[in-house]
């Protein structure tokens, strides 16, 4: 009887730990987020990720160009991107990170990593 509750015991323990190895994979795993551009907007403006995070804007405007800045830390502009392009940058640092178009300075996001 010790015995089989001692077996019963073991596939109990075993199975959580598989659980959490699994769940921990899963936040480990870097992911990229989209933001599509269209009508002079950033969709979404706000989005928040994880550290390690990608994020790929992509340009869905007809014939618009537009460029992801970040200027505040003092990062040159970047090249526009064109309809059907896209633009895309790897947060490994935390914190909050206002960005905004070049040509168009009243398009404005912002991607908080955590
Ligand atoms: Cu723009």
């Amino acid at each position: 009887m010790k015995i089989y509750i001692f077996l019963i015991s073991a596939v109990f323990l075993t199975g959580g730990c598989a659980d959490m190895s699994s769940h921990q994979n899963k936040q480990n795993m870097a992911q990229t987020m989209q933001v599509d551009i269209l009508k002079f907007q950033f969709i979404p403006a706000e989005i928040t990720i994880n550290k390690g995070d990608s994020v790929i804007w992509i340009n869905q405007e007809k014939r618009q160009y537009h460029s992801v800045w970040f200027q505040q830390p003092g990062t040159p502009e970047p090249d526009y991107f064109f309809p059907g392009e896209s633009f895309s940058q790897k947060f490994d640092a935390v914190g909050v990170f206002p960005y905004r178009c070049g040509p168009h300075p009243e398009m404005r996001g912002t991607i908080t990593v955590k």
